[in-house]
């Protein structure tokens, strides 16, 4: 502007067009129109142009040309090598610091304004109306945006790792692994594509009646899986049809716990490992969907919603009407990512309200039973197991713990208390040796332990850290043995996978004694115990366990289109039960491959998986950001 004044002895350029005022106007407008054009221009130049770097600072410019560091692109794209020093602190960070991850719900006070999935305020959260929600002020919203680039830099490890350095053993074995993952992928987009899991047998699809209407189980659960393989085109079309075909507006009995742990959080991760729009947005769509199953008199959830209307009950089988503890006790991680891309309070204060009224009510002999009413927030029966109905809601506990970069105490808290009152009561060991978890039925032992409880050892070891230093070596030590026993559960079947459930009891030990507990459904626990031994102690062991596992699934659970569980264990010539569970691509292949990877490929330094095996991220910008708003 100060160029277009008038300069000693000349006229000024609009006088000397002869311009009146309103004109002048008009020229002063268009000048500076064509001004921010040209300036706008810039950023369209090739990074390369020196001419751009004169007028643009560095990250500026090459934010514009698609920082390489920052890939939003599937595998085949350049992985990020680690990151360079946190980004400047800016006014957003502060702003965001209210609404970070791990912390308690005074976080409410977040809003969601930039994000382009803004959640209304108020969305979800109205309905709430329960006695014991927390009644966190919503009032004040700042700003809020989730910044993708931020995230990336803030990551400690290259997702996919540096690579190099490793045995050719060790690379065939995972190449092999990635093949079983090829072929699995395969044969359920030849004959099953869009239905929920594949019949290897009969070559169709099955829909079952958990997603409540949703559709595509397997490409939602396996998208990550793909990405960490690196199989890019496979990826690609996963990604495809979640953008085309994943349909959430959709009516049916969905189970919350199975449509959040494989929906939910199969999407949050792939938008953590992508940074593609299309996931996150599905995932908090999906997420506001499942809010209207907390509105009951405690803010406890049922276990059943229909996605459409809204309704909930909770199951037929629960008895009187209640909640299960591992349905509604894993929910934390997903629920607390939901919070942070949309930076609406509601997901937190949903979880956080269950916490705390799992915090309020009396334990017997310290333990939680698996079942509560939604209506009392009472007890409704004294089962307690760390395997089915009760498992997930420990890990959730430490896992919270963790994702929260080590400043949610009041997990850690919990999760110790709760494995003191395992310890004391239901850890046991047999005649021969071998250190179990068994189940309790009112204050009476039940000496079995569910295949499903295997991933207790790889918890326990996870958790070990956070002990007091006297205790450390003694739970690495009881992660080990319960990995151990879990390990005999398979070496003492004829296939070499293992049962349903095994028993110490009647001078058996480690195998399943019922016939209906004799079958293996690819499930993941045991190689998840593995992976978890491997990575914190080096013991080459678990690899080799690992090895066995991947041999077995071959000879036994391969078919001529695709993966299926087995009937019977202990027999070589099984009948196969036709599923190719979804699980097996999000979890038991994926636990295999890591087994075999560098510790830097999804570091657990960076990465918490959730119960389904996405890897969430820690949050490690929790900090900083808080730093900067003192
Ligand atoms: C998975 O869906 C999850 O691991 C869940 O926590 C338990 N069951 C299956 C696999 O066995």
């Amino acid at each position: 502007m100060l160029l277009l004044r008038k300069l000693p002895g000349m006229p000024g350029w609009p006088a000397a067009l002869g311009l009146r005022l309103p004109q002048k106007f008009l020229f002063l407008l268009f000048l500076s129109g064509l001004l921010t054009l040209c300036f706008g221009a810039l950023f369209l130049l090739p990074d390369s142009s020196r001419f751009k770097r004169l007028f643009l600072p560095r990250r500026a410019a090459a934010a514009a040309a698609g920082d390489p560091d920052l890939p939003r692109s599937p595998p085949a794209a350049a992985e990020p090598r680690h990151a360079s020093p946190a980004a400047p602190r800016r006014l957003r960070d502060k702003l965001r610091a209210a609404a970070r991850l791990g912390a308690p719900p005074a976080h409410t006070a977040a809003s969601a304004g930039g994000s382009p999935q803004q959640v209304q305020p108020g969305a979800g959260g109205a309905e709430a109306g329960t006695d014991s929600a927390p009644a966190a002020p919503r009032q004040t919203r700042a700003p809020f945006g989730f910044d993708y680039e931020t995230f990336r830099r803030s990551l400690r490890h290259p997702v996919l790792g540096r690579g190099g350095g490793e045995e050719p053993e060790t690379r065939a074995r995972r190449l092999k692994i990635r093949e079983m993952m090829k072929f699995a992928w395969d044969n359920y987009r030849r004959y099953a594509f869009g239905k929920n899991e594949l019949r290897p047998l009969t070559k169709n699809g099955h829909i079952g009646n958990m997603f409540g209407g949703l559709r595509g189980a397997t490409i939602v659960d396996a998208l990550d899986t793909l990405y960490i393989m690196e199989l890019g085109e496979e990826f690609q079309e996963a990604k495809s049809w979640v953008e085309k075909s994943l349909d959430l507006n959709v009516n049916g009995e969905a189970s919350l716990f199975e449509v959040n742990i494989r929906y939910v959080g199969g999407l949050l991760t792939t938008y953590y490992l992508t940074g593609e729009e299309v996931f996150k947005s599905k995932a908090l769509e999906l997420g506001e969907k499942l809010l209207p199953a907390f509105n009951t008199p405690t803010g406890i959830p049922r276990g059943v919603i229909n996605l459409g209307s809204g309704m909930s009950w909770s199951w037929g089988w629960a008895s009187a009407g209640s909640s299960i503890l591992a349905e509604f006790g894993t929910l934390h991680l997903e629920f607390l990512h939901l919070t942070e891309l949309s930076g609406n309070p509601v997901f937190t204060e949903k979880v956080m309200n269950i916490r705390k009224v799992l915090n309020r009510i009396e334990k017997p002999q310290g333990l939680y039973p698996n079942f509560l009413s939604p209506v009392t927030g009472n007890w409704v029966q004294h089962h307690v197991s760390i395997g089915g109905l009760g498992d997930s809601f420990y890990e959730y506990l430490i896992k919270s713990w963790l994702m929260s970069d080590k400043r949610d105490t009041e997990a850690k808290k919990m999760y110790n208390d709760a494995l003191e009152a395992i310890e004391k009561h239901l850890v046991k060991k047999s005649a021969g040796g071998l250190t179990y978890i068994a189940e309790w039925r009112g204050g009476i032992l039940d000496h079995k332990m569910g295949h499903l409880a295997c991933f207790s050892g790889g918890m326990i070891a996870l958790g070990a850290e956070q002990a007091a230093e006297e205790k450390k070596q003694h739970y690495m030590d009881l992660a080990a043995e319960i990995t151990h026993t879990c390990h005999e559960s398979y070496a003492r079947s004829d296939t070499k996978l293992g049962p349903e459930a095994f028993r110490f009891d009647s001078g058996t030990e480690a195998v399943a004694t019922r016939l209906s507990e004799r079958y293996y459904i690819l499930r993941p626990e045991v190689v998840e115990s593995y992976l978890y031994m491997w990575r914190l102690t080096h013991d080459p062991k678990y690899r080799q366990w690992g090895w066995e596992v991947v041999k077995a699934l071959e000879k036994y659970c391969r078919v001529e289109a695709g993966f299926s569980g087995i009937r019977d264990v202990y027999t070589t010539t099984p009948s196969h039960d036709n599923m190719q569970q979804s699980f097996f691509l999000a979890e038991t292949l994926k636990y295999l491959y890591l087994l075999f990877c560098d510790d830097d490929v999804l570091s657990l330094e960076d990465w918490v998986f959730n119960t389904e095996a996405h890897p969430l991220p820690v949050n490690h910008t929790n900090l900083k950001a808080k730093a900067s708003v003192q």
